[in-house]
């Protein structure tokens, strides 16, 4: 099932190698993918998509599909799972899923960004494996700084992303302190890896028939919204999208995901998912991938094959539902 020559899912890879994966399967489908970068991050690195379509020269005439993994550092398996949902929409693994694959080619587009918050999780490969967030200073720890700017208490890094998104910002589930792994920063959209996927977002969100967010762990699907115990008004077909995603991922390999409202996780104000619904883009969802806590972050490689086996699969009934 590995990708010979090109990549194989047995392993976690650096950014770079990541990005000359993409640009390997763009070199192999010129027809069917094209690769831009829809911005750049604090430390310079390049928010790389890959779009692919069966009709590229006319793919805005179709509605899009987004998927993006990586906005949490540590979150290893998420990019590497979007990474194997691009392999499989180009056949280039699950050769079986072809005809399924595509019919989804000839009614989407589909726009993936496998890494959204590169410089973290740089950081989480070569300094501290449990990363969570971005990498620009923030601010000085619990807020004390000093009247010449210093800190009195140390330097504090990194914004959660997710957090950053502008969804009731800045209200629940965060911090404010900077040094702390649910800080949402001073402004909705202060970083420039959500600026960019804001400005792309928004851009196309008329146009938006689905976003997807892959994290890890616990093994969850989860609708809008983080913020309020109400459901929302589109909760039917969050319903039916949670319940067919989990469903086709169970037949996979007997994984057990829960199909809930993020809410009912933990409350949590600045979500990606939160403002591109509260945009007016009803399908908008999150998937925490495996496992439930026995390696938690430090999936093994042994499970990258069998998680993305099981979400390309989950995926597919997810749009089949749209
Ligand atoms: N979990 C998500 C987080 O940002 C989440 C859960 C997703 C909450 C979407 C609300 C909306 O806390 C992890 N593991 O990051
Ligand atoms: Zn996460």
């Amino acid at each position: 099932r590995a990708v010979p020559g090109v990549f194989d899912f047995n392993n976690y890879y650096a950014v770079k190698y990541q990005h000359s994966h993409i640009d390997a399967l763009v070199a192999r489908h010129p027809d069917q993918a094209e690769t831009f970068s829809i911005g750049q991050t604090y430390e310079g690195r390049e928010m790389k998509v890959i779009r692919i379509s069966n009709d590229l020269a006319n793919a805005d005439n179709k509605p899009m599909i987004w998927v993006d993994g990586g906005i949490h550092a540590r979150e290893w398996i998420s990019s590497h799972t979007v990474l194997y949902i691009a392999n499989a929409l180009l056949s280039e693994i699950e050769t079986g899923l072809k005809s399924q694959v595509n019919a989804m080619l000839d009614k989407y587009q589909f726009v993936i960004l496998p890494m959204s918050n590169p410089d973290g999780y740089e950081y989480s490969r070569t300094h501290n494996r449990m990363w969570r967030k971005t990498r620009r200073p923030s601010g000085c720890k619990y807020g004390y700084t000093r009247p010449d700017g210093s800190c009195y208490y140390g330097q504090c890094y990194g914004i959660d992303p997710n957090r950053n998104f502008d969804a009731d910002f800045g209200k629940k589930g965060v911090s404010s302190n900077p040094c702390s792994d649910v800080y949402p920063g001073k402004q909705a959209f202060s970083e420039k890896n959500t600026q960019a996927m804001r400005d792309f977002l928004l851009k196309h969100k008329s146009n938006l028939a689905l976003y997807l967010s892959f994290h890890s762990y616990s093994q969850l699907f989860l609708k809008p919204i983080g913020f309020d115990i109400n459901p929302p008004k589109d909760s039917a077909v969050h319903d039916a999208a949670g319940a067919a995603a989990v469903n086709a991922i169970y037949q996979t390999h007997g994984m057990a995901y829960k199909n809930i409202r993020s809410v009912e996780l933990y409350p949590t104000s600045g979500s990606s998912a939160d403002w591109i619904y509260l945009e007016g883009v009803t399908n908008a969802y999150t998937i925490e991938l495996r496992d439930t806590g026995r390696y938690g972050f430090r999936l093994p490689t042994s499970q990258i094959i069998p998680t993305g086996e099981e979400n390309i699969r989950g995926f597919i009934a997810l749009v089949n539902t749209l």
